[in-house]
């Protein structure tokens, strides 16, 4: 990159995903300067990064898009129903053409650490190749799923063959035919990949710890009514979306699993199951997610729909998950049952016989070792903060976020921090987020942002911060509704759990997009309460 870091902006940006990019486009239209930082070789985020094998998004395409341009909206032709990594990325790739973004964004740029100069009120931001610039305002547009984790054991550099991440997957792709191939992690990554892997493999052992719940995707090409329906009836689309529970628009179901029979509760699973939508499966009656009995409904329809599909037994019941529905992220697949059933697939039940350590052969559980020709990690991420703590952010009194947040992350609304004043967060911990549609809690963010950015500039103020007040209470607020859920009853990332002594609290704010985006108005509509302004 011949272009040099200006010296100062009035926005500085981490990240040139789903975020990233629409935030640079509105600070443009407000005639601010703005620079963008990505570590990535181009923008997309997540899409950019997850190039496993089989990766897609769970939301559908005509949904998991930019509401913001109807022009883009019309224009854009998505082929699937759930698109595949690529042709997300395509359409990334199209919207920083078509709007110019690249322009401002250095790629293959790290941002290694972040201060605030109390006296300018500015923020210093460095990057790993050694730029600093200056900055009035700051906003983390580092994504949800963007620190990737490895397994907590020995022997990880040991391993002679090739090792692969699937969120730090080859760009040219990875050829397995003929391999031994041991892949670690049953997530939604492990989900989407494990059928294809196991299409060019010649043996495939899979390392489960924590079964996941799992629905067919029943993923196909669009037909051209449904995307004109969809075109001509956009704005409506788009209000259901932005005031629905999870950013999907889904009727609001009315009844109680436990007041209908058993063959209306099974038919209305039958159905959720049937249509290849999650929502469909937690929207199908009002309790899944509050009442235990309720969810074990749900529960034992999975259950016993794994025990058809998958032949052998044992391998059934391994597979079948004992935490409540939804409370782990489920998944989407296309054939992740069935393959259990290829007689080259093997699922070995970390409970029963844990990992121990890699070796230079393979993978070496309590009872046994595994001889691979490669192994795939497909073993998640540090969940919600690892993105942000990754980078040293210094706040007043040279406070480091990563400390302050060592009991949990403490946010108000999941968009700032108190004691990092003109921090922003997109989609940070304490917002709906990873139980959203991610572009649309993206867009609400981002709009949300640049408003209270707006607003600043003209009422002559300089600084934002949360009040420790103000965050004590939406703190509280958070841990109150998902305590009002089964949610924290799984060991989720959701939770922090699946990162050895990291803290163990509900992230997500769990009280629904649309109630989420009232507060979060009411709060601008107040002047910014629970914010501290000044001059
Ligand atoms: P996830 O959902 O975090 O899945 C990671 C998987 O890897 C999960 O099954 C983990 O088991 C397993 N894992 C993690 N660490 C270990 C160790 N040390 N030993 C054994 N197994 C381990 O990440 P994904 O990439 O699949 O999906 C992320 C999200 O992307 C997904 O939810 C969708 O929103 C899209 P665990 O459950 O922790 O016991």
């Amino acid at each position: 990159d011949s272009r040099t870091v200006p010296s100062s902006v009035d926005v500085a940006v981490v990240g040139a995903g789903f975020s990233g990019m629409y935030l640079l486009h509105r600070l443009r239209e407000l005639n601010l300067s703005a620079i963008v930082f990505e570590a990535g070789g181009d923008v997309g985020g997540t899409w950019y990064w997850n190039r496993y094998p089989g990766a897609r998004v769970d939301v559908e395409s005509l949904a998991y898009s930019y509401s913001f341009s109807e022009e883009l909206e019309q224009e854009y032709e998505w082929q699937e129903r759930y698109p595949t990594q690529p042709e997300i990325l395509s359409y990334a790739r199209h919207v920083a053409d078509r709007f110019d973004l690249r322009r401002d964004i250095f790629f293959e740029t790290r941002v290694t650490a972040a201060s605030y100069d109390e006296q300018d009120k500015t923020w210093l931001v460095r990057t790993g190749h050694g730029d600093e610039v200056t900055a009035r305002f700051l906003v983390m547009a580092t994504g949800c799923l963007s620190s990737s984790k490895l397994p907590e054991i020995p022997g990880l550099d040991r391993f002679e063959g090739p090792t692969y991440h699937t969120a730090h997957w080859p760009h040219e792709g990875v050829d397995f035919t003929g391999m031994r191939v041991g892949l670690i992690g049953t997530g939604s990554s492990g989900v989407q990949s494990i059928p294809v892997i196991a299409e060019q493999a010649a043996e495939l052992t899979v390392f489960q710890r924590t079964p996941a719940y799992s629905l067919p995707a029943r993923n196909r090409t669009l037909r051209p009514d449904e995307i004109a329906d969809m075109k001509a009836n956009y704005r409506a689309f788009r209000q259901a979306q932005r005031e629905s529970g999870f950013g999907v628009p889904t009727p609001i179901p009315e009844k109680s699993a436990l007041e209908v029979s058993e063959e209306e509760r099974d038919a209305a699973f039958e159905r959720a199951w049937e249509s290849g939508s999650l929502v469909n499966l937690l929207t199908a009656f009002h309790d899944l997610s509050i009442d235990q009995a309720a969810n074990d409904t749900a529960k034992r329809f999975i259950h016993r729909k794994i025990h058809q599909i998958v032949a052998d037994p044992r391998t059934a019941a391994d597979l079948c998950p004992e935490y409540p529905v939804g409370t782990k992220r489920p998944c989407l697949d296309t054939d992740y049952y069935e393959t259990f059933n290829r007689p080259h697939v093997r699922l070995v039940n970390l409970r029963r016989t844990p990992l121990v350590e890699i070796t230079d052969r393979g993978v070496r559980t309590s009872d046994e070792e595994y001889a691979f020709d490669a192994i795939v990690y497909a073993t998640g991420f540090d969940a919600m903060t690892g993105a942000l703590t990754n980078v040293d952010i210094r706040g007043r009194g040279g406070a480091s976020l990563k400390e302050a947040w060592s009991a949990g992350p403490r946010t108000y609304l999941g968009i700032g921090s108190a004691g990092y004043p003109n921090l922003f967060m997109i989609t940070g911990p304490g917002s709906p987020s990873v139980l959203s549609n991610m572009v649309v809690s993206i867009e609400q963010h981002v709009d949300w942002v640049i408003d209270a950015i707006e607003h600043l500039d003209r009422q002559g103020l300089r600084t934002i911060e949360p009040t420790e007040e103000a965050q004590d209470a939406w703190v509280d607020h958070v841990n109150l509704i998902a305590g009002a859920t089964l949610y924290p009853k799984a060991n989720s990332w959701y939770m922090g759990a699946n990162v050895p002594g990291k803290p163990q609290v509900f992230m997500p704010y769990a009280g629904g997009v649309g109630e989420y985006r009232k507060t979060c108005d009411e709060v601008a509509a107040q002047g910014y309460k629970g914010f501290a302004l000044s001059t």
